[in-house]
């Protein structure tokens, strides 16, 4: 297919199609090290034609919630807020894992314990607004790293 035919076929879906069945969210946990923070792990897939792209991220449980890549700096862990948002390009899968990309959720209103759920929304933007929860896990320091992360 050219890529005008291919243009005009997407103009016509409507974007609730676009947001509801394109975007698929697999593997999500949350992991808090301190009473204050917590970062959200989750799997990414873009099943659809065009690019999607992971703006912001809200939960009620805290006050801020930033997205996050972690850097090596020489062996020193440093954490950078993605001001930019994340970007799921057509057909492929992000991995926000340990150690990488994060949702940092911070100033938590209380404690998250394990077990708990966590309610976040996702703002894909033109590929539409995910809610979702994620179970807390126990919180694991990297070992690959030796440093702690939250
Ligand atoms: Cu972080």
């Amino acid at each position: 297919m050219r890529p005008t035919a291919c243009a005009a076929i997407m103009a016509l879906l409507p974007l609730a199609a676009i947001g509801g069945e394109t975007l698929v969210l697999s593997d999500g946990h949350v992991r808090s090290g301190n009473p204050r923070s917590a970062a959200a792990y989750l799997a990414i897939e873009n099943r659809g034609a065009g690019d999607c792209h992971l703006r912001a991220v809200e939960s009620e449980l805290a006050a801020r919630v930033e997205l996050h890549r972690t850097l090596d700096e020489g062996g020193v862990m440093k954490m950078v807020p993605l001001a930019e948002g994340i970007t799921i390009p057509a057909g492929e899968t992000r991995h926000l894992r340990q150690g990488g990309d994060h949702v940092m959720m911070m100033g938590l209103h209380a404690p998250v314990a394990e077990g708990q759920l966590v309610p976040l929304s996702l703002d894909f933007g033109d590929c539409g607004t995910v809610a979702l929860q994620l179970p807390v896990t126990p919180h694991v320091t990297p070992r690959r790293q030796g440093a702690a992360h939250h």
